[in-house]
């Protein structure tokens, strides 16, 4: 068969990109090899519907053992009874855990999607609130921090079937056990997508949020540096307290009807390389030197958002806890949008992307803020020094948007430092 030149061309363009820039995408990382070659491995030619010694295909009994260490490590990590690692990505895990616990038509509540939430957690074009009455919460004005007393107002006003905490773009830790105990109050199934911060839970960094959560979602390639995937955990199991029951009447707990929910519910067969790859980086995610990732992760992300606001940026909510911020560009560039922003960044080989603030007065095509997040260069090397640098080289950029010169300059310097920290082996 002849070589496709096209598109391994094109594969070759983008290892190109992601080595010579600065990549500062929140959700973004880079994984390891391994997690490469478990990824590009013969375990995608198995079709494996079901879940290990319960499949439909024969021949499933070696990728039985992979997709099982994949559960057990991941539960090791976030000290967790149930997991399924078979989501595709984080948003068809939560779709599992709407079907799972939800009838078409019902309430539930999430972060606003303009205030840093997830469009799977009620925006009026996804899946979540086409199907589902979406209600949601904000962040509070002055601190720019969730207005959990707004949350427990319309959580008993409105009474939702599930509450979502988590968002996309939010730099605060949460008080998962203040929006659990409102749950409680009101019969409301508790679900935290914990997608961004999840390698920082897992490191001990950030508060558990299987601890307070009846059930907690989460991507696999962000801060926890898998490959791209989902997955669902349950501290403790629960019978559904829907009452969906079996044919024989008897009730249905939680991981059973979770289990269905992803297959055959929500999903086909379950991607076998990408759960082996899992499973790798949840290995990796175990080993002590993790933690001192994760803890660089933070650190660069705070020196990062200090100095942004040394050069007079405003950074949402004043700081960060996490990996990532939130710029707002108004109060230092107020005629610049994000969109413009993102634009020169990227031709100066920084990578990142425009984001809507909360009370934004810009459209999310437009947006007034830009959204930060330093995983992938911890990932690649770069420690706190190096943070005041990048910001330099940011706001060098954005005093000058439109000028070809300024923007090269700023490209041949990253490219020049980037050269110093390689990111493959091969
Ligand atoms: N789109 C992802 C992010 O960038 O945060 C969330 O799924």
């Amino acid at each position: 068969m002849q070589r496709d030149n096209l598109i391994f061309d094109i594969i070759r363009r983008e290892r190109e990109r992601q080595t010579k820039g600065i990549e500062l995408i929140a959700s973004e990382n880079f994984v390891s090899d391994q997690v490469l070659e478990a990824m590009g491995s013969v375990l995608t030619n198995k079709y494996a519907e079901g879940y290990p010694g319960k499949r439909y295909y024969g021949g499933c009994e070696v990728v039985d053992e992979s997709e099982t260490i994949a559960r057990d490590r991941l539960k090791q990590l976030f000290d967790a009874e149930y997991a399924n690692v078979q989501p595709h990505s984080g948003a068809q895990a939560n779709m599992a855990v709407f079907m799972a616990c939800l009838q078409a038509g019902d309430t539930f509540m999430g972060l606003n999607l303009s205030h840093g939430g997830h469009l799977s957690h009620g925006s009026s074009v996804n899946f979540s609130g086409l199907m589902f009455h979406a209600i949601d919460y904000s962040l509070n004005e002055a601190t720019s921090r969730v207005d959990y007393d707004e949350l427990e107002r319309k959580a008993r006003a409105e009474h939702p079937k599930l509450i979502i905490a988590g968002a996309s773009a939010y730099s605060r830790e949460w008080d998962y056990a203040r929006i659990r105990k409102v749950a409680d109050e009101i019969g409301a199934i508790f679900m935290v997508d914990m997608a961004h911060p999840a390698g920082l839970i897992a490191a001990g960094l950030l508060d558990n949020p299987v601890k307070y959560a009846h059930i907690v979602t989460s991507t696999t390639h962000k801060t926890l540096r898998g490959p791209r995937g989902g997955v669902i955990l349950m501290g403790k199991d629960f019978p559904n307290p829907w009452g969906k029951t079996t044919p024989k009447g008897e009730i249905k707990m939680m991981s059973a009807i979770l289990d269905s929910a992803v297959f055959p519910g929500t999903q086909g067969g379950p991607l076998e390389h990408v759960i082996a790859a899992k499973a790798v980086s949840f290995g990796e995610a175990l080993q002590p030197d993790f933690k001192t990732y994760q803890q660089q992760v933070k650190h660069n992300a705070a020196v990062m958002a200090d100095a942004f606001m040394a050069k007079g940026y405003k950074i949402i909510s004043g700081g960060t806890d996490n990996h990532s911020m939130l710029v707002d560009l108004r109060t230092k560039y107020p005629d610049l949008t994000g969109k413009v922003a993102e634009k020169a960044l990227v031709a100066a080989d920084i990578t990142t992307n425009k984001n809507m603030v909360p009370f934004d007065t810009r459209s999310a095509f437009q947006t007034s803020g830009l959204r930060f997040g330093t995983p992938a260069i911890t990932t690649r090397g770069l420690k706190e020094d190096k943070m005041p640098w990048i910001v330099d080289l940011i706001d060098t950029v954005l005093q000058a948007p439109e000028s070809e010169a300024n923007i090269q300059k700023v490209r041949e310097e990253v490219n020049r430092e980037m050269n110093r920290h390689p990111l493959f082996a091969w």
